[in-house]
């Protein structure tokens, strides 16, 4: 994903100074451990400084658009009035000025007009295929006042008919000030002479994938280093039924026919998912399902439903599973089902609430039926190294297999950071290595933050090289159980597209598609030294361990988002009645905290914030299911883009993983909305 950063320098740079500046930072490359660096010049594709127009910005929406001498940087700057939803803002048309996979750095200046107070805005992009849009968001710029704010962000556009690339607001409509943009594109060029990582590993080595990273250079790094892609959202329900009976493969099948011209595998992701998944699944005429007989049938015939259609299409696409023509092999059936603090350690999703427990068997059942014995199988989940959560996760596992529930592999997704106890992931690797399945490794990415914060726009050097450990001394605890493996899979090409918030560059190669100290450590570790010890790890000690873990699918600064329909953000509701229940699981000197928000309330929610106050000096590390913050003492909890909306009575679950300093006492007192809640 995109990432971006902001800086506050009130001194002025003109465009020619951001160019230079853009081409320092593409080619200030040399590190020891890089390889051959291939020369990557930077061209200028857009300027604007509004001095004798708009310079090709227009209105988005209703908003109006003029230049402004009042407040300008120069002589004029670009104003943007007559906002009503966060998406009014301006544009440049960008269908003639991108290049699908050419990776681009948007630099431009903003500010709110005098008077117009504080707003979050954000640098976004849309792209559309076929007269469907996809927005994505490149840079968050949060609290954004009458002081110009300069803001880069970093765009590596997929395919499109047309694009664009604008600026809203995340909430409220002010109006907002631009001046000063820069638009500059790169065609960045792997080093295709070093040994691709397959070689390196005796597991098939695979890459999960956006469809720009089959295009131009990322498209020949990906085919130099992996030998499987899984699409990292194109195959998710969301993607393939966005509405019922409606079906769209083409994105995925994209992906598909280019690991066929690449001669390569495909692992699927995924068929059933409490994310990415359309309400309608779980509504009838609009109102939400029921535990009826009636409604609980309809919801496992749209489940039955959803798989044929996705195992017949690509049985009459690329011929039957398991011969040459057909890439699939192996399939997520159900994705992050495990909630350890739940006592039977089922996550209380809408397909739990609807149908019980049984509707994970079954989906496995309607799989099998569906794609046959050549694809194999898989449950998928994340932190399953903690005890806690492998505990549940082994014996879900082992009671569907006692059932005869088709289950033929296990997946460890591996989202960790820089330090995360490789020896508990080995343990986990061990604990299901007593159950007749296959292992994979599904999404690992090792994140350069150890904790929330750390904040910077590159990870110093010496941690990439720690990082470059801690690759090196997980591949080689995985090559111990090599024969348990189907498959290792990381999660996205290169640092610039990551799901995780800028800066925490987790994979082999960076923004410029070059090789890391990640890539040597499994590769070639006598590339970045040795370590006198190995990598230090966190261990949780004793257990109990974290019972609640991150669906990490919502970062504190997210970059990229792909939005498949304008949703936009809810503004949120003031006030609020509230239960909060704040549960713990302490080691040393780590946590994770759940947290479950209750609106007590008579009025559904549209949007919400909590807030509360650390009265001992704890840190949020990792939050999950809501955009964190902590300034000081005070964290702020803001819902993600799929849970904004609370009904009366619904509750919402959020958490994160903290540090504390020994001892951890708990807040005592929440606000949703500005309002005070009841605790417990
Ligand atoms: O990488 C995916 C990201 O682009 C999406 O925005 C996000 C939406 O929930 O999902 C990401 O992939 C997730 C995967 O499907 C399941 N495990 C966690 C992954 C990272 O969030």
């Amino acid at each position: 994903m995109p990432s971006g950063t902001v800086s506050t320098s009130p001194s002025r740079r003109g465009v020619v100074g951001a160019a230079l500046a853009v081409a320092l930072v593409a080619t200030a490359l040399a590190v020891p451990w890089a390889g051959t660096a291939r020369a990557a010049t930077p061209t200028v594709v857009h300027a604007a400084d509004f001095e004798s127009g708009l310079d090709g910005w227009e209105a988005r929406g209703v908003a109006s658009v003029s230049t402004t001498a009042s407040g300008a940087r120069g002589t004029r700057s670009l104003l943007v009035t007559d906002r009503v939803d966060p998406w009014d803002g301006a544009l440049v048309p960008a269908t003639d000025l991108f290049e699908p996979g050419t990776t681009y750095t948007i630099s431009l200046w903003v500010r709110l007009p005098d008077g117009a107070g504080t707003a979050d805005l954000r640098l976004s992009a849309q792209r559309d295929v076929a007269g469907e849009p996809t927005y994505e968001t490149i840079t968050t710029i949060e609290g954004v006042t009458q002081q110009w704010r300069q803001v880069t962000g970093i765009y590596t556009p997929g395919p499109f008919d047309t694009s664009s690339f604008y600026v809203e607001s995340v909430s409220s409509p002010v109006p907002l000030m631009i001046d000063d943009v820069l638009v500059t594109g790169v065609q960045y060029v792997p080093d295709l002479s070093v040994t691709p990582v397959s070689d390196a590993v005796s597991v098939p080595f695979g890459i999960a994938v956006e469809p720009q990273d089959v295009l131009g250079g990322r498209g020949d790094l990906l085919a130099h280093h992996a030998e499987q892609i899984t699409p990292g959202n194109q195959m998710k329900p969301e993607s393939i039924q966005p509405s019922e009976g409606t079906f769209t493969f083409g994105a995925a099948d994209g992906l598909v026919d280019w690991a066929i011209a690449h001669d390569m595998r495909v692992y699927g992701h995924t068929l059933l998912w409490h994310q990415q998944t359309p309400a309608w699944f779980f509504q009838r005429d609009g109102a939400a399902l029921t535990t009826s007989a009636a409604d609980q049938a309809l919801l496992r015939a749209r489940l039955r439903t959803h798989i044929e259609a996705v195992a017949d299409h690509y049985r009459e696409t690329y011929g039957e599973y398991g011969t040459p023509g057909n890439p699939i092999f192996a399939f997520d059936v159900v994705n992050e089902v495990i909630d350890e603090n739940e006592p039977d350690g089922l996550r209380r999703s809408e397909w739990h609430r609807v149908l019980g427990p049984s509707y994970i068997a079954d989906a496995f059942r309607y799989a099998r039926a569906a794609f046959g014995p050549e694809v194999q199988l898989f449950i998928n989940d994340y932190n399953s190294e903690y005890p806690n959560k492998r505990a549940p996760y082994l014996r879900l596992v082992t009671d569907l297999l006692a059932q005869g529930v088709p289950v033929d592999g296990v997946g460890h997704q591996l989202h960790v950071e820089v330090g995360r106890s490789i020896s508990m992931i080995e343990d986990t690797i061990t604990a299901f290595e007593a159950l007749d399945v296959r292992q994979a490794v599904t999404e690992l990415d090792v994140s350069a933050y150890r904790h929330a914060g750390e904040q910077w726009t590159e990870p110093p050097a010496d941690r990439l090289l720690e990082q470059g450990y801690y690759y090196r001394d997980m591949f080689a605890m995985l090559e111990r159980h090599a024969s348990s493996f189907e498959s290792i899979t990381v999660w996205g090409l290169e640092d610039s597209r990551t799901w995780l918030r800028s800066g925490a560059a987790p994979l082999l190669f960076d923004g410029a598609l070059q090789v890391k100290p990640a890539y040597w450590g499994i590769v070639d570790p006598s590339r970045i030294g040795v370590t006198p010890t190995p990598t230090p790890t966190v261990t949780p000690t004793p257990t109990p361990t974290p019972t609640v873990t991150p669906t990490p699918t919502v970062t504190p600064t997210p970059t990229v988002t792909p939005t498949p329909t304008v949703t936009p953000t809810p503004t949120p509701t003031a006030g609020a009645s509230c239960r909060v229940t704040y549960t713990t699981s302490d080691w040393n000197t780590g946590f994770t905290a759940g947290v479950r928000v209750t609106n007590t309330g008579p009025a559904s929610l549209n949007g919400w914030t909590l807030t509360f106050a650390f009265p001992g000096g704890q840190q949020v590390t990792q939050g999950w299911s809501a955009t964190w913050s902590q300034a000081g003492p005070a964290v702020t909890a803001t819902h993600a883009a799929w849970n904004g909306s609370l009904a009366a009575g619904g509750t919402v679950d959020i958490g994160f993983n903290g540090s504390h300093t020994g001892s951890n006492p708990r807040p005592t007192a929440f606000a949703l909305n500005g309002a005070a809640c009841t605790v417990g």
